[in-house]
């Protein structure tokens, strides 16, 4: 199974490198760190610890990660299994195996790493992302019959669903979109707990008020654009 990681990153300097660092490199072939317009040494540490950096200018984490996936899709041969991370050392990368698993055994073909499940370290989450996932969730339960608990950044997805989602949103909407989309497509999904912890250097969306109130909309009108 071919594993490559894409980490979208937006001024990271003090965190990226350790997330790159604590990948556990025999799962995987290529980590990708998509630069958006950082003014900081971002990409000067990823490339550093050994990743392969583009740029994107478009600013978003949707555009990001899009950037990302053509990238890789570039690769020959493809990878089987696309990872996302963080840039900011929330998710504990070596815990990857573990949400490779029901990949691995053809259990799932999207695996998302719930953080409603796993170990919190206090303060990492705040009061707004937890509500505005229970919400989220609780929408997919409703809406979708989905059994997700959280829209956690920490996911791993075969490149045969990610083909067939056609993955669109440039912004917050993307880690829901691709939620909602492979659960219409019928695609096999899971969970797995994993931890998170406060990340490294100042958060970009939920530690704003502006960041909270776009991600919270684009959140929750995703949810009802594709039921
Ligand atoms: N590519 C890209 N990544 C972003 C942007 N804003 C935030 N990020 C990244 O998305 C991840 C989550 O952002 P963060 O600020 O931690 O948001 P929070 O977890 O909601 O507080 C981090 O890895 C950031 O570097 C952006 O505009 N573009
Ligand atoms: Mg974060």
């Amino acid at each position: 199974m071919i594993v490559d990681v894409i980490i979208p990153a937006f001024n990271e300097e003090n965190a990226v490198g350790l997330v790159v660092k604590d990948i556990p490199k025999k799962l995987v072939r290529n980590i990708v760190v998509v630069d958006n317009n950082s003014s900081d040494r971002t990409a000067e540490v990823a490339r550093t610890e050994g990743a392969v950096v583009v740029r994107e200018h478009h600013q978003g984490y949707g555009a990001a990660c899009l950037k990302g996936i053509a990238t890789l899709m570039d690769f020959s041969p493809r990878p089987d299994v696309v990872v996302f991370l963080d840039a900011d050392y929330s998710d504990h990368p070596e815990e990857m195996g573990s949400l490779l698993a029901p990949i691995e055994s053809g259990s799932a073909e999207l695996v998302i790493g719930s953080r409603a499940l796993g170990k919190r370290e206090k303060g990492a989450m705040m009061p707004q992302q937890i509500f505005g996932n229970w919400l989220a969730t609780r929408l997919m339960r409703v809406l979708y019959r989905a059994k997700f608990t959280d829209l956690g950044p920490f996911r791993a997805i075969t490149s045969t669903a990610l083909e067939t989602i056609e993955m669109k949103d440039r912004d917050f909407g993307w880690t829901v979109e691709m939620q909602v989309k492979t659960l219409k497509k019928n695609i096999a999904v899971a969970e797995v707990p994993v931890s998170y912890r406060k990340r490294r250097g100042v958060s970009k969306i939920t530690g704003t008020i502006q960041g909270t109130a776009m991600a919270g909309y684009k959140i929750i009108t995703t949810i009802f654009k594709y039921a």
